[in-house]
């Protein structure tokens, strides 16, 4: 008998993994955030999943952290800020040999978890794959893309990587993958904070290319410093290529903004900003960013964290 895959966090990433999952027969709970929550999700019937156009409803089984059921695998989907929180109200149901599988972009939310759960394996994930909502307990598969998993103190492989094989879920256990979330946060940090303060999609960041260059050289700065040399290696090319690849998207955080919903900012330039003041690195541009953008968050009324 298969480990069921309990999801906390129906968002766009949860609910895209739960009904791949799902739809290849493997045995999924969604942990809902509360009784009404939980109530919507029985009256909608399931999850939603649009893929090419097609709408696919997938009736996976709902509860609350109430539940009494023990958790031996716990895929964490919720936002950086809500990981822990979430980890804490669900840390007397794990079995004593559960794993963790954390979706959170950026870096401080998954050591935040593990010192929750510090007798519980945290398997970290890097995701370039994209999904968004377009109501509730519908998502719509927008980008497909890849995910890296890997943990840094144990690098064996879980046995479950097959079960993500046989959901299509394209993925690589890497021993790296520190290296993968410090790549990515540099890259959302030269893109997203940008692109919000340009109001522009990540094309519009070509008229601003000097700006980019000089966060560019202090991110990778910063990377050496903390003992991540190949996230830094060729970044500005990469930033580049990102902003060309992706010139029509707007960024995630563009995105947050635009809805009026809480960024990642602490988990990612915040992050940044919080190491190099630890490792005494004096990176100017990088810590005027961080406060133009907390001003403009506050400007909109937003969390500034
Ligand atoms: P989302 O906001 O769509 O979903 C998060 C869900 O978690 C929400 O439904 C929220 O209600 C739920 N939640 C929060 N706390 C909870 C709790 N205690 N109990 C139950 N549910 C709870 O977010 P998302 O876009 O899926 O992003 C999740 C993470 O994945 C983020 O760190 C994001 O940066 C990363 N990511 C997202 C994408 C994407 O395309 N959406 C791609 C790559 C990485
Ligand atoms: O990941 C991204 C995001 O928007 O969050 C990209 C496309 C790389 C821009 O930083």
């Amino acid at each position: 008998m298969s480990t069921t895959w309990h999801i906390v966090g129906a968002g766009s990433l949860g609910s895209l993994w739960a009904s791949r999952l799902a739809r290849a027969g493997l045995p999924v709970r969604l942990i809902l955030r509360d009784t009404a929550r939980h109530a919507a999700y029985q009256a909608a019937g399931g999850l939603t999943l649009v893929e090419h156009g097609e709408a696919q409803l997938y009736p996976i089984p709902g509860e609350t952290s109430d539940s009494e059921e023990p958790i031996r695998r716990l895929l964490v989907a919720c936002k950086a800020y809500d990981a822990e929180p979430a980890v804490a109200q669900l840390a007397h149901r794990l079995t004593a040999d559960a794993e963790l599988i954390l979706l959170q972009n950026g870096l401080g939310s998954q050591d935040a978890v593990a010192a929750r759960v510090p007798q519980t394996r945290c398997i970290s994930a890097s995701s370039t794959e994209g999904a968004f909502r377009d109501s509730d307990w519908r998502v719509v598969f927008a980008g497909h893309g890849y995910t890296w998993l890997g943990d840094a103190a144990h690098p064996v492989a879980p046995i479950w990587l097959d079960e993500l094989s046989a959901a299509g879920i394209p993925h690589a256990w890497t021993p790296d993958i520190l290296t993968r979330l410090w790549r990515k946060l540099a890259l959302n940090c030269a893109i997203n904070p940008l692109t919000v303060l340009h109001d522009c999609r990540n094309g519009g960041l070509q008229q601003h290319q000097c700006e980019v260059a000089t966060l560019c050289a202090e991110l990778a700065e910063l990377l050496e410093r903390c003992g991540q040399p190949a996230a830094a290696e060729d970044l500005q090319q990469e930033v580049e290529r990102v902003i060309q690849a992706t010139a029509a998207n707007f960024s995630s955080m563009y995105q947050d903004v635009h809805h009026q919903r809480r960024t990642e900012i602490s988990y990612l330039l915040g992050h940044a900003c919080k190491v190099a003041a630890r490792h005494q690195l004096n990176l100017p541009h990088l810590a005027q960013l961080e406060q133009r953008l907390i001003a403009h968050l506050r400007t909109l009324g937003l969390p500034s964290d």
